[in-house]
C-alpha cells in the first residue's frame, strides 16, 4: 500500500497534495470544500490587513495551456482568515493548514505578523514575497537587499513556523543569491513558484484581461519546466531544515511525481484546481500512487529529491 503522506516542519499531512494560494480559497465556504476533500491541507488566498475588492473584471482568463491573472489581491482581510483558523484550531480539527499573508507595505507586513505572533495561532504561515514594494522598484522577492532586510526584521520578533512564497527565478546567479539569503533564517519552508509575472495573452486583436492593459501572471502548463527548475535549484542550495512546497504546472500524478523528484515535500495545484475543483485532489493522488506502485515506492521519501542526472 502506497502513502502520499508528508510533513512540513512538525505538521503532518495525510496527502502531499493541496491547493495553491489564490485559486478557490477566498471564502470560508471554499476553504471548507478543500478541507472536506482529499487534499492534505488548504492554503488561504493571500490576505492583506484590510479587505480588498481587487481589480476590475475580467481579471483572469484561461487558454488551452494555462491561465493569466491580474486579480489584484482580492481577499476578505487577514482577521477573517485568522479567526477561521483559530476556530478550527479550537475544535481540534484533525489537520493543519496554511495562512497566506502579505502587507501592502513592509510596515503592514510587520503589523500582520506581529498580530499572528501575539495570537494563539500555532499553524503554518506563508508570507507572499511577490508583494508590492515602493513604486519604481520590483516586487520584494526580485529585490534581494530588501528581501534580506525584511526577513531580518521579521525574525527579530517572529518565533512561529514561517515560510515564504517565491516567484520564479531565471538565472543561476539569482538562485545562488536568493538561497544565500534564505539560508540565513530559521524558515520552515519555501513555496516555489508563484505565477510567471507579466505575461500577455491575446485573443484575435485584443488582450483577454482588463487590468494592466492585459499583463498578468501566467500559470498552468506554460510554467511546469520553470517551476521544476526552481524547486530543484532551491533543493540543491537550501539547508535541509528549509523544506520545499512545489507549485506550478501540476495537473496530473506525473506532474506531482516530478515536483517531488525535484525535492518538493508538498505539492500545490493552482490553475488545474480552478478547472476541476476539489475532485482533482483524489484524482491526482490516485495517479501519483499508481506511479509509485509501479516503481515500488511506498512513501514519497523513497524518491523525493532523487532526480537522476545524465553522468
Ligand atoms: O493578482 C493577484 O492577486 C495575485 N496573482 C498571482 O498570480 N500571484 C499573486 O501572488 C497575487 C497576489 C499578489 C500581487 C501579484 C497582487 C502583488
Amino acid at each position: 500500500m502506497t502513502s502520499t503522506a508528508t510533513h512540513i516542519g512538525n505538521f503532518q499531512f495525510d496527502n502531499c497534495l493541496m491547493n495553491a494560494a489564490g485559486v478557490r480559497c477566498m471564502s470560508i465556504k471554499e476553504l471548507e470544500a478543500i478541507r472536506h476533500s482529499k487534499a492534505g491541507a488548504f492554503v488561504t488566498k493571500t490576505a492583506t490587513l484590510e479587505e480588498r475588492a481587487g481589480n476590475p473584471h475580467p481579471r483572469m482568463a484561461s487558454t488551452p495551456l494555462g491561465t493569466i491573472n491580474s486579480m489584484g489581491l482580492p481577499n476578505k482581510g487577514f482577521p477573517y482568515y485568522l479567526d477561521y483558523l483559530l476556530s478550527l484550531q479550537k475544535e481540534n480539527a484533525d489537520q493543519s493548514n496554511i495562512l497566506s499573508v502579505v502587507g501592502m507595505s513592509q510596515l503592514e507586513t510587520h503589523v500582520i505578523l506581529q498580530t499572528i505572533q501575539n495570537s494563539d495561532y500555532q499553524g503554518l504561515v506563508e508570507l507572499n514575497l511577490s508583494c508590492p514594494n515602493v513604486p519604481g522598484k520590483p516586487q520584494i522577492a526580485y529585490d534581494f537587499e530588501t528581501t534580506e532586510k525584511l526577513l531580518k526584521d521579521i525574525f527579530t520578533y517572529y518565533k512561529k513556523p514561517l515560510g515564504v512564497k517565491l516567484p520564479p527565478y531565471f538565472d543561476i546567479v539569482h538562485f545562488d543569491q536568493m538561497a544565500d539569503i534564505l539560508n540565513q533564517f530559521p524558515l520552515t519552508f519555501i513555496n516555489s513558484v508563484n505565477s510567471i509575472g507579466n505575461g500577455l495573452v491575446i485573443d484575435d486583436e485584443t488582450v483577454v484581461i482588463k487590468p494592466k492593459n492585459g499583463f498578468g501572471g501566467i500559470g498552468g502548463d506554460y510554467i511546469k519546466p520553470t517551476a521544476l527548475a526552481n524547486v530543484h535549484a532551491f533543493y540543491q542550495r537550501l539547508k535541509p531544515s528549509i523544506q520545499i512546497i512545489g507549485t506550478g504546472g501540476v495537473k496530473s500524478g506525473r506532474d506531482a511525481f516530478e515536483h517531488i523528484l525535484c525535492g518538493a515535500s508538498m505539492v500545490q495545484i493552482g490553475s488545474a484546481f480552478g478547472y476541476e475543483d476539489v475532485p482533482i485532489f483524489e484524482r491526482v493522488q490516485k495517479e501519483l500512487q499508481d506511479i509509485m506502485t509501479e516503481k515500488g515506492y511506498q512513501t514519497i521519501e523513497d524518491f523525493r529529491g532523487k532526480l537522476h542526472y545524465i553522468d
